[in-house]
């Protein structure tokens, strides 16, 4: 989300770190109505396409209570299972400061919700796309592991100038990746999840490619922040995808990138696994 402008001194009312209190009693009856709403309706398509630790999450953490969930209850459950807790922050924050607290095992949310008539597209992540998409997978140590790889690698890459290429590895894993379990794709990504349309998109329709991830090949790509992703890449396992990011030693990968060029978001290259060939049809249409 980096290409959203945003601010870079905290608003009045939130921390030096950004962080809000979530003020839980002020949601109205429509607010909780409305996630209920999302919820319902994520929840029942996504059994038997979403991987089922994403599932295990939502359980363990009693997130289909219904309501917009209580951070404090959340994160007590959740600080429990992996050391991860959520705190709220207004909307986009400063990359130095996201990382800062995933690095620290915070993941930060914001505390509003969308309006009915945005329903189905919006530019800022409300609590809905982060405590509904991400938080699940929180209760997953291997990828809690990820995660706090990741927020260190972040603060890292801002010194190396690079965050351009380390921000495609997060839109390509926590945001739009896809898994393959015991030969079937199921989705992990948190903006998959919580979108209706892309979980469909992502996993059944024939225009997105689908590539077997490799770092250095997801960092040379662009990505589309407007509509549906025209490439996805699906990981093996979580553990592969931790393994390879702590395996990597990025200042002399950062050092090759920067020798080669970038992808646009539909190439295929003769190196890559492709599981699937997209037909690209929905984005030409979409351009037509
Ligand atoms: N802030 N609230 C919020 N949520 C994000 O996902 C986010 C952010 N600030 C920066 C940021 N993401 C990017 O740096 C990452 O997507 C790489
Ligand atoms: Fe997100």
């Amino acid at each position: 989300m980096s290409e959203i402008s945003k601010p870079q001194t905290p608003p009045s009312g939130a921390a030096a770190d950004w962080t809000i209190p979530q003020e839980w009693s002020r949601y109205t009856v429509q607010e909780h109505a409305l996630w209920d709403q999302l919820f319902e309706r994520q929840a029942s398509m996504l059994r038997g396409r979403v991987t089922p630790a994403f599932l295990q999450g939502l359980d363990v953490l009693r997130l289909s209570k219904p309501g917009i969930p209580d951070f404090e209850e959340l994160s007590e459950r959740l600080r429990k299972l992996t050391g991860w807790s959520v705190v709220a922050v207004p909307g986009l924050v400063p990359d130095d400061v996201f990382f800062e607290h995933m690095a620290n095992r915070r993941f930060v949310a914001g505390n509003f919700i969308r309006k009915p008539d945005q329903i189905d597209y919006l530019e800022e992540p409300d609590v809905f796309h982060d405590v509904f998409g991400h938080v699940p997978l929180l209760a997953n140590p291997v990828f809690a592991d990820y995660m706090q790889a990741y927020g260190e690698g972040g603060l890292r890459s801002l010194k190396f100038g690079s965050l351009d290429k380390l921000a495609r590895l997060y839109w390509y894993t926590v945001e739009f990746g896809l898994i393959r379990e015991a030969g079937d794709l199921h989705l992990y990504g948190a903006g998959i999840v919580s979108s209706y349309g892309e979980s469909h998109f992502a996993l059944d329709d024939p225009s997105p490619n689908r590539l077997g991830f490799d770092l250095q090949r997801v960092m040379r790509t662009q990505y589309r922040i407007d509509d549906y992703q025209q490439t996805y890449f699906v990981i093996d396992s979580f553990k592969d995808l931790l393994q390879q990011t702590l395996d990597t030693d990025f200042a002399p990968l950062y050092a090759e990138l920067e020798t080669l060029p970038d992808l646009d978001t539909e190439t295929i290259l003769p190196t890559d696994r492709v599981l699937h060939r997209g037909t690209q049809a929905y984005a030409r249409q979409k351009a037509s």
